[in-house]
């Protein structure tokens, strides 16, 4: 599994006051925690409420890559915010995200082509989210389609079916997991697949016990990538786990830690 953390984004109130505050410490801080804890990649998000957001963004990515050259997941709904913080990327990044809205695509797929860059496509069209497994596949669909006229291969593609709260749209929980499935049979190459995870939990108790059930369920139904917490450990232990009995790690009795291990070789 490929783990972007989601921990810097301006919706926690630490990362909104050290965006305010110019404060490189907490955000170096909060990247080394999600590193250290088993990220792949780091997801950047200035939050909904930042005043100046290519300002904020510039600052996140130049601050991060000062204690990493890790993979950035550029994420802003905004066309001007995702391209100052792509134009700063040392390394290929991954643009979250456009939708498959026709003023979207045609904005934000020639950024991934102009920087090299992976790209989340929502399946998202001008009629909102999707009730269906089927309709997200047809919305998928639509979004490599246009993405493989510009030369982007389908494996820089990563199809997001859009997680929902379990407590307001309990019934497309499992409309997901067929999306994730039948989204790989679209093409050869396949795309990737990518969840935002913790949107599924927001509202409700028992919130880590939701994530990580639903991410093992989603790794049973081919998930590729998830943007995670990767400081919740259960969560994180979970994964792992999940991956071994897919026969994605070999078995030994101590793979939790040799998966640990073999990140921190990297
Ligand atoms: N798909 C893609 N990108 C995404 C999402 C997605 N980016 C943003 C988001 N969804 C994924 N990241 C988060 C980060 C935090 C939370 C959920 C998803 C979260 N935050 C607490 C809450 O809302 O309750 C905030 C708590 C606090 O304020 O401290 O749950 O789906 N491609």
């Amino acid at each position: 599994m490929f783990v972007i953390g989601e921990r810097i984004n301006g919706m926690f109130k630490a990362v909104k006051e050290a965006i305010i505050n110019k404060d490189k410490k907490i955000i170096h801080e909060i990247a080394l925690r999600q590193l250290e804890g088993g990220a792949n990649a780091l997801d950047v998000n200035v939050g909904p409420s930042t005043a100046d957001a290519v300002g904020a963004m510039k600052w996140l990515v130049e601050t991060i890559q000062e204690i990493t050259d890790v993979t950035l997941v550029i994420d802003s709904p905004k066309v001007a915010v995702l391209e100052a913080g792509l134009s700063l990327c040392k390394k290929k990044a991954i643009i979250n995200s456009t939708t498959a809205e026709k003023e979207k695509l045609d904005k934000i797929l020639p950024l991934a082509q102009k920087y090299n860059a992976g790209i989340v496509g929502l399946t998202i069209s001008e009629k909102g989210i999707p009730a269906t497994a089927s309709e997200r596949v047809e919305i998928a669909a639509n979004i490599i389609a246009q993405a493989m006229e510009l030369g982007i291969s389908p494996d820089d593609v990563y199809i997001d079916p859009v997680v929902l709260p379990v407590n307001v749209a309990q019934a497309q929980c499992p409309e997901l997991l067929y999306a994730l499935r039948d989204c790989k049979l679209i093409c050869s190459p396949s795309p990737k697949t990518v969840v935002g995870l913790s949107n599924v939990s927001q509202g409700t108790k028992n919130r880590e016990l939701i994530n990580r059930t639903y991410l093992v369920m989603a790794q049973a139904y081919g998930l590729d990538a998830a943007i995670v917490d990767p400081t919740d450990k259960e969560l994180m232990d979970a994964m792992i786990t999940a991956d071994l009995l897919l026969n994605k790690n070999i078995y030994c009795d101590s793979y939790l830690d040799a998966y640990r291990k073999s990140l921190s070789g990297k």
